[in-house]
């Protein structure tokens, strides 16, 4: 089954940014092959938090979850590249940081999985909803800049 080309939405959460992870982050991601087309810096209202995490509205940490993340500066990413939904979950590692592999970003990084540093769309159909959230179309480069990694 060949991977197709495909966009990823990534988060350097606040507490990242504050800890100064956002070099570092971006570039695992450069030097594994994905290109980034799309990147700023924003704090998130709540109306944006409450939209991006909407499928955990139920749950009993969504209030805390949604304060955090409009705490304080976020950098969004769009990565794109061959198979970077799953490729860019598997570098971030699992929800929480203790359990993930050393290696991984959350697994070198961080311990408390309220304070995971980076957020990452968990299948194409989130990143296609995130994006749209996240990013205005003329934020993101239309066609990426080659690299040699990205597509034979
Ligand atoms: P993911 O970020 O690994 O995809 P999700 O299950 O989508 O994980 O949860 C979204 C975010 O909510 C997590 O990254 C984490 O920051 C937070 N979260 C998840 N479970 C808990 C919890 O049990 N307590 C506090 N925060 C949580």
């Amino acid at each position: 089954m060949s991977v197709q080309r495909e966009r990823t939405f990534i988060a350097v959460k606040p507490d990242g940014v504050a800890r100064g992870l956002v070099g570092e982050i971006i570039a695992r991601f450069e030097k594994k092959g994905f290109v980034v087309v799309g990147l700023k810096q924003l704090t998130p209202t709540k109306e944006l938090a409450e939209a991006h995490y909407a499928e955990h509205k139920e749950r009993p940490f969504f209030g805390g979850l949604v304060s955090f993340i409009t705490s304080g500066p976020v950098v969004a990413i769009c990565l794109e590249g061959k198979g970077v939904v799953a490729a860019a979950r598997l570098m971030i590692g699992v929800t929480n940081p203790l359990a993930s592999a050393p290696g991984t970003i959350r697994g070198d990084y961080a311990i408390d999985v309220a304070k995971n540093i980076i957020h990452g769309s968990d299948s194409v159909e989130s990143s296609t909803r995130e994006l749209k959230l996240w990013f205005a179309d003329n934020e993101l480069l239309a066609v990426a800049t080659p690299n040699p990694n990205l597509y034979e």
